[in-house]
């Protein structure tokens, strides 16, 4: 009694104190201490870490949920707003904490405010496990862009999948990998909310039936084996510094309450718990392959589910704002990350034909005018196709609205090209040219107003290779949107000492307004700047070495050259020929110990897919040479090589800050964009790389004299492939590279055994798809450049200010804003003036 006085008379004298919504330290404090309390049923005396980073996160939730609020009322008050849809697989969104607080603006009165409780913030930020619902570079870009759409104010919500294991954490055993299951919801997750009311339900199964309705004409409908629920899980996606939050729905399956036990099950108790298992395995797991995937059934129930899913609830938005059905492009701007959800092209068909009873020409004109498609990759192994026999016994109706959409595309084409059966059978949605599959790229270029590709030269071999004939149909179709990333993680966040930096030189505008960064370009040639630059660089490498000692072992000098390659491991990205230039440094050193040579830091890190046995040897190799390398005396230090276990957002936030130099070496043609290479420019890192992806464009902006460019031309490397490409004649004419090959052969670095690195070596020489050997003299001729350019510290760091303040087309606002005016039409939503 007396205690609930007491607190009434304390906040009467304290009436600024806000526990929901107050930014100011009181406020925030009494808030960590009540979700404590109320929440983990904690005081703070005797809190775990992760209750106080509960208690923490939810106390910034609690005012994301008042933004999203008043967001989603000033959207759904306002008839003319066209919302984006961003559908993909994966998001990999990396730890949630930190950016909420940049977006905010709070991060000091948080510093400040859980200090005074008597703990540090960086330890809490620690406490996070992210969630890596994503392989790399495509869901790492899902993650941006509903980062950039927030913070232009553009009304949208990501779609996707609530995988209970994400992505596999990686450890190194022996050298090899391993993967452990990624528990990632163990502790719980404070950034979302179970939205049980907005379930919807999805069929499975079974078969159609056509009947005749009440106007006599001709219907279909779907008769499902079962149907599984899924369930939105919302977080909030808070934009930076502005007052507009969208959210993230991501769906997790369950089994359908009704079917449970029904007729179907009636008194068949296990066929009962199969069922629910069923149900529930389609949200298990993300698959974790980062190219080539097989035709795996989950993988496409995963696809249809999650579109399914999303659709429903797009068309329930829709019909509240007191739309008609065929209207329902007015409402949504549909953005395909790549064909993973392309099958929404036949579900939203299957929706207005046959639920709301549209007619065929309308739906058609509705689908595609609301979809748009994004390209990914050229490799031909990574275009997915389905056998037709899995989609006929999954999704029938989905089949026959494919067939029926195929039927008239394909009269279409005959009418437009006669007598062209060739471009027919391309263009074909079914490939018939042995067993039938269901081709979704094709899928998506007949049902979307928009393609693009990721970046120019990517966009532009699409255009020449993979897609020439959709080309030749609908030109207008394409168009290029170069990629980005969000400096908001990627600097603000990751790299506090770089960011102040420039704060005190041109202001605090530039991370939501990167172009600003062009006015440090001055401030390069300023020896000052430069000095307290390279410090902030030596602080950011001290930390990571630190980290390095503790995760590896391996002790590294932190006023090294920092030469960092991480990425996703793939035999296209070139790991191995990082590998080779290492070896030939070693033998310079071996046969003459005294050499002159710069002392580097080899950094790897990266994930391999589980069934990808060439890139598991890459990694295997690359900590087999560390063994060597960093043991031998002879090398006095001047060389490590450390291979990075279990790359993820949270472990990059603290690498890209402390590299010196990005290796972006793919073989010229095969890396459809790259992002990695613009984290690395933003901090301040200098790029090795052949003319691939946006490594273009990024030597465009921080012209040619700021990169060190080696290697053939896309044009070249198909010349070479075409001209029957002979790597065996380039080993035989160069010793160096002879040398390094042998040394690998010789078992040197697997104790002696000479097998364990031949199908590395064998394929290098007499196959070669990735053109090691024909860039392997190029590239060490750079490296050996970049080496002279480092001991000009005063030149280095002049060429690495200037990639910084010439970063500003690669933030991911300039990506989104290219996709509002050439794809969407969209414009930003400024909730304070609806
Ligand atoms: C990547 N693709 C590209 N795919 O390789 C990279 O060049 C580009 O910068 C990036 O997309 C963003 O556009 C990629 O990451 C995947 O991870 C897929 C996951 C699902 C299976 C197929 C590959």
């Amino acid at each position: 009694e007396s205690n609930a006085n007491n607190s009434k008379v304390k906040r009467a004298s304290a009436p600024t104190i806000d526990v929901r919504s107050g930014m100011d330290v009181e406020s925030l404090k009494q808030a960590i201490t009540e979700h404590l309390f109320y929440q983990q049923g904690r005081n703070i005396v005797n809190t775990s870490l992760n209750d106080l980073y509960m208690a923490v996160s939810h106390t910034v939730h609690d005012r994301l949920l008042q933004h999203e609020h008043k967001t989603m009322n000033a959207v759904f008050d306002n008839n003319n707003v066209r919302l984006v849809s961003y559908m993909s697989a994966e998001f990999l969104m990396g730890p949630q904490l930190g950016v909420n607080l940049i977006d905010l603006n709070i991060m000091a009165e948080m510093e400040q405010a859980v200090q005074e409780l008597g703990f540090s913030l960086n330890t809490i930020m620690a406490q996070e496990e992210e969630p890596g619902l994503g392989n790399g570079g495509l869901g790492r870009l899902a993650a941006c862009y509903i980062d950039s759409m927030a913070s232009q104010q553009i009304p949208a919500i990501g779609y996707g999948i609530r995988y209970e294991f994400g992505i596999f954490d990686q450890v190194i055993r022996d050298g090899w990998q391993v993967e452990i299951t990624d528990k990632w919801l163990r502790n719980g997750n404070p950034w979302e909310s179970a939205r049980p009311e907005l379930a919807v339900n999805v069929k499975f199964g079974g078969h159609t039936e056509s009947y005749l309705d009440s106007n006599e004409y001709l219907r279909y409908r779907w008769k499902p084996d079962y149907m599984v629920t899924g369930i939105p899980y919302d977080t909030p996606i808070m934009g930076y510094k502005v007052p507009s939050c969208n959210f993230l729905r991501l769906w997790k399956s369950e089994a359908e309450e009704s079917f449970d036990f029904s007729s179907f099950n009636q008194g068949d108790y296990y066929k009962a718990v199969e069922y629910k298992v069923k149900s529930e395995n389609i949200s298990k797991v993300l698959y974790p392959n980062d190219e080539m995937l097989g035709g795996k059934k989950l993988r496409l129930k995963q696809q249809y589910f999650f579109v399914s899913c999303s659709l429903q609830d797009m068309m329930n938005i829709h019909l509240r704002f007191d739309g008609k059905p065929q209207d329902f492009h007015k409402r949504w701007a549909i953005q395909l990350n790549d064909t993973h959800p392309s099958v929404a092209v036949a579900e939203l068909m299957r929706i207005l034909v046959d639920e709301y009873h549209v007619d065929w020409d309308v739906a058609w004109h509705t689908t595609c005018s609301t979809c748009s498609y994004t390209n990914h990759t050229l490799l031909p192994e990574a275009l997915e196709k389905w056998p037709v026999g899995l989609f006929a016994y999954l999704i029938p109706r989905v089949l026959e609205i494919i067939f029926e959409i195929n039927y008239r595309f394909l009269k279409e084409v005959s009418s437009r090209f006669p007598g062209d059966n060739g471009k027919l059978s391309r263009m074909s949605i079914i490939d018939e040219s042995g067993e039938k599959f269901v081709r979704m790229a094709n899928l998506a270029c007949v049902g979307c107003c928009a393609i693009n590709g990721v970046a120019e030269l990517h966009t532009e071999l699409l255009k020449q290779q993979i897609l020439h004939d959709w080309v030749e149909m609908f030109p207008e179709r394409f168009h290029n949107v170069t990629n980005g990333v969000t400096p908001r993680r990627f600097v603000v966040l990751s790299n506090p000492g770089l960011s102040n930096l420039i704060i005190e030189s041109i202001g605090d505008k530039w991370p939501g307004k990167l172009d600003e960064l062009r006015k440090l370009e001055p401030f390069a040639d300023d020896a000052a700047f430069r000095e307290k630059f390279r410090s902030v660089k030596l602080e950011n490498k001290k930390i990571l070495a630190a980290l390095i000692k503790e995760r590896t072992g391996v002790v590294v000098n932190p006023s090294s050259m920092f030469d960092v390659q991480v990425k996703r491991i793939h035999e296209y990205k070139r790991q191995h020929l990082s590998v080779l230039h290492i070896i030939a440094l070693y033998l310079r050193i071996k046969q003459n110990p005294d050499i002159d040579i710069v002392p580097r830091t080899f950094i790897f890190g990266g994930k391999a897919a589980p069934g990808y046995f060439s890139a598991k040897l890459i990694i295997k190799l690359i900590n087999s040479v560390g063994d060597v390398v960093n043991n031998d005396p002879d090398v006095k230090d001047r060389l490590k090589v450390v291979f990075f276990p279990d790359f993820n957002v949270t472990n990059a936030q603290l690498i890209y800050p402390a590299a010196d130099l990005s290796e972006q070496i793919s073989t010229a043609g095969k890396e459809a964009s790259g992002t990695g290479n613009m984290k690395f420019s933003m901090n301040g890192a200098l790029t090795i790389g052949t003319l691939d992806g946006a490594n273009v464009e990024i030597r465009e902006e921080v012209g040619n004299d700021n990169f060190f460019l080696f290697g053939l031309t896309a044009a070249q490397v198909e010349d070479a492939k075409r001209n029957g490409y002979n790597p065996h004649f380039i080993y035989d004419n160069n010793e160096e590279l002879r040398n390094v090959i042998s040394m690998i052969n010789s078992g040197r670095f697997s104790n002696g055994d000479t097998n364990l690195f031949k199908p590395i070596t064998d394929n290098l020489l007499w196959h070669d798809p990735f053109m090691l050997m024909a860039d392997f003299s190029l590239y060490i001729a750079c490296q050996d450049l970049v080496a002279e350019t480092w001991k000009n510290t005063a030149e280095w760091n002049r060429m690495a200010i200037l990639n910084v303040a010439r970063m500003g087309k690669f933030s991911s606002d300039r990506s989104i804003q290219d996709y509002c005016e050439k794809i969407w039409k969209v414009k930003p939503f400024n909730i304070r003036k609806a």
